[in-house]
């Protein structure tokens, strides 16, 4: 598509790429799920955990490998079956059936394009992104066997050192850049792009654009570590294997590159033969049980969302890893309604957003970002020390060229939510208003205003609504609620009752000042390794 495109082909275009124009039909129906073996009702197990994210994955693993039989109950569905289609994720550019957990239409996070709304219909199922709607913000999860591992960009970020105190004071710091760290980044195969093909390679030329604006304006540009394979990436931009990063495929799940939680930990972790899993299962309950242990309620749902079926089973030690929101939810629910009356009260509290913000530049037309673009990022912009921002030049994969230039920033935002139990309403609500995304917009403008000075351009309008420039209504990145050494003793206790354990982001107050996922897992290691050696 040339330069001199008029703004009605520019439109046509993009209805027909995004796919999401009105009126276009999304794919009829799931296909019918394997058959799996779910926890029977009544059972007693010697582990329970709550989630299959990045914190229960790592219990699960370093548990067994201790020798303990654990059973895994997940919410969303195993994502172990293709659909009609030969492919098991759909891609953003076609949302299906597949794409939302419990939606008739689509919640894109990026809603607009070129000002006009591109959600559209689809069928209610399990699907795999959940866009959780809170009075003052939207919350996007992963749901199924993998937790957010299954939908999110891969981008694999140790914190710089000098910012740990901030991220988390009670641990220490030698001991997470030593052992933990690294234990992380090998569990989940972190990886580096091939700078020099970086260079050449048509599906970054956003990065690279990105990377031209941040230097011409002084702030330092770096690489991100991913998760996603990037041989298999330069075999995709070489037309030898099946196309999945630079398909589009992200948001709704990656059926090539992306080493999911499925292809790491919890690959070892059932490779040990004492790890169960139960998806499409929702814990409702937890509490003490008459002959010692915990009495844990459990609904089997169908791909409706339907219950079908609801147990009650007995787990001498209960991990909870349903990602912050889910523990936080499950927690502040469980002490109001007397299930765990001593939990203390520090649940529910210091829950944040990780200052996450969005916006897009609009650049000149001698500056196109690509039509093919790569749908895992791989580098930001660090001006965290002077303005409070680290910003991941993120890509708008289209399909067509759009002169835009697209940021998720992550920002040092100070404000903290809390969740609450709204008894009369039977849910947790959370405090989080969306005024207090004003700190994250001012200092992601510490960045882009420079940028698009110096560029002598100006922030995108089209992308959020109508004439919005801030995408300030969601966060990829909630964390916190059940914090450590607060809600928890340091090492994810619920001291009050001996055998619950939290052991996700849940326990972390709320910023990490990069992406969060190898916090929470190295995190999950260290404190795992010292519940095995004191607890079992
Ligand atoms: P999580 O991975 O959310 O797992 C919790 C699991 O528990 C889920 O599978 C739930 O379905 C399940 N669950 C919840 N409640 C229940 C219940 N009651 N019963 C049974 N199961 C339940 O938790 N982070 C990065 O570091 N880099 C990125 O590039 C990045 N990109 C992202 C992009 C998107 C679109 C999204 C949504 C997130 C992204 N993240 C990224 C954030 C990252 O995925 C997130 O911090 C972790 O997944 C959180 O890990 P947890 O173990 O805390």
């Amino acid at each position: 598509m040339g330069h001199d495109i008029s703004r009605r082909g520019f439109i046509a275009g993009a209805g027909s790429v995004i796919g999401a124009v009105a009126g276009q039909h999304a794919l009829a129906g799931p296909a019918t799920a394997a058959p799996t073996a779910p926890i029977p009702d009544g059972a007693r197990v010697p582990v329970l955990i709550v989630g299959s994210g990045y914190g229960g994955s790592v219990a699960a693993l370093r548990l067994a490998q201790a020798g303990v039989d654990v059973h895994l109950v997940e919410m969303g569905m195993a994502w172990d079956t293709p659909g009609s289609d030969g492919k098991i994720f759909c891609n953003t550019r076609e949302p299906d059936y597949r794409s939302y957990w419990l939606r008739t239409r689509t919640k894109a996070p990026l809603n607009y394009f070129l000002g006009f709304p591109i959600d559209r219909d689809i069928p209610r199922h399990t699907g795999v992104l959940d866009a959780e709607e809170f009075a003052g913000i939207t919350v996007y999860q992963g749901r199924g066997v993998g937790g957010g591992s299954l939908v999110n960009g891969g981008m694999a970020v140790t914190p710089r050192r000098e910012n740990f105190p901030a991220i988390l004071p009670s641990v220490n710091a030698g001991e997470m850049y030593d052992v933990y760290y690294p234990r992380a980044n090998a569990g989940l195969g972190v990886g580096t792009i091939d700078p020099a093909w970086f260079e050449g390679t048509d599906c970054y030329q956003y990065a690279r654009v990105g990377r031209k604006h941040a230097q011409r304006s002084g702030f330092p540009f770096v690489f991100v570590p991913d998760v996603y394979d990037w041989d298999y990436m330069e075999q995709e931009a070489a037309g030898t294997v099946t196309k999945s990063a630079l398909a589009g495929e992200i948001l709704y799940g990656n059926n090539h590159g992306k080493k999911s939680l499925q292809k790491t930990y919890l690959a070892r972790a059932k490779a040990t033969g004492r790890v169960a899993v139960s998806p499409l299962h929702r814990v409702t309950t937890v509490a003490p049980a008459s002959g010692g242990g915990y009495r844990v309620v459990i609904e089997q749902l169908d791909t409706t969302g339907a219950v079908t079926a609801t147990k009650s089973v007995t787990a001498d030690r209960v991990f909870f890893a349903a990602g912050s929101v889910g523990t936080s939810k499950l927690l502040v629910k469980l002490k109001a309604t007397g299930a765990l009356p001593n939990l203390n009260g520090e649940i529910g509290k210091g829950w944040g957003d990780n200052g996450n913000v969005m916006c897009g530049r609009a650049n000149h037309l001698w500056d196109p970002t690509g039509s093919l673009q790569s749908a895992i990022p791989c580098c930001g912009i660090d001006n965290w020390a002077a303005g409070g921002a680290f910003a991941e030049v993120a890509p708008l994969p289209t399909g067509i060229e759009t002169f835009a230039s697209f940021y998720l920033s992550i920002t040092n935002n100070p404000n903290r939510a809390q969740f609450t139990w709204n008894a009369a309403a039977g849910k947790a609500e959370l405090s989080w208003q969306t005024a207090w995304k004003q700190p994250s917009i001012d200092m992601a403008k510490s960045i882009f205003d420079k940028i698009n000075s110096k560029e002598g351009t100006i922030y995108r309008t089209d992308l959020f609504g109508v004439y919005k420039v801030w995408g300030d209504h969601l966060t990829y990145h909630p964390l916190g609620g059940a914090v450590l050494n607060k809600a928890t003793d340091n090492y994810g206790r619920l001291t009050a009752y001996p055998g619950l354990y939290v052991i996700d982001g849940a326990l972390i107050p709320g910023n990490t000042s990069v992406n969060p996922f190898v916090t929470i897992t190295a995190l999950a290691e260290r404190n795992i390794e010292k519940i095995i050696a004191t607890d079992l």
